[in-house]
């Protein structure tokens, strides 16, 4: 059995995934909140070796989690939920804020910069198998990146 490594911000993370698993998670933070604020953003580099596609992400702390894309429009930043983010075999996908994020809603709690929040991917490779990947993400304060304002 295969174990996959996880960097994340010079941390690894071990997760048991499943055998097939290849796809590798780095860099990987969430901005942290201040109350009341209730959505925040998730930000990694994926690379699946054999291709897949990110189909969705959970974590306890928050209620919902969606896939969004990020675009600016005009002088209007846009956001979207995407059904799945496209994982091409071997290139890393960035996540990152003004593109692709996780985006985290109706949060249990604020998140504090030190913490970790548990974040579960769920990938589905090309011949149609689903794998699961447990992450630890750290948190970085509010101020480590431009505000992203996430209207509902
Ligand atoms: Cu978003």
């Amino acid at each position: 059995m295969k174990t996959v490594q996880f960097a994340a911000l010079g941390t690894l993370f071990l997760a048991a995934a499943a055998a097939s698993a290849q796809t590798t998670v780095k860099d990987a933070w969430v901005r942290g909140t201040v109350a009341p604020q209730k959505a925040t953003g998730a930000f990694m580099q994926i690379t699946s070796a054999q291709g897949g596609k990110l189909v969705s992400a959970q974590s306890p702390l928050a209620g919902v989690t969606e896939v969004h894309e990020m675009a600016m429009e005009g002088d209007v930043m846009k956001m979207r939920a995407v059904p799945a983010l496209e994982l091409p075999a071997g290139k890393a996908v960035e996540l990152k804020p003004g593109g692709y994020h996780l985006m985290l809603m109706d949060l249990k709690q604020p998140l504090k910069a030190g913490e970790n929040v548990p974040l579960t991917l769920t990938i589905e490779t090309k011949d149609g198998k689903r794998e699961t990947l447990e992450l630890k993400v750290p948190v970085k304060s509010a101020g480590a990146a431009p505000a992203m304002e996430h209207k509902r």
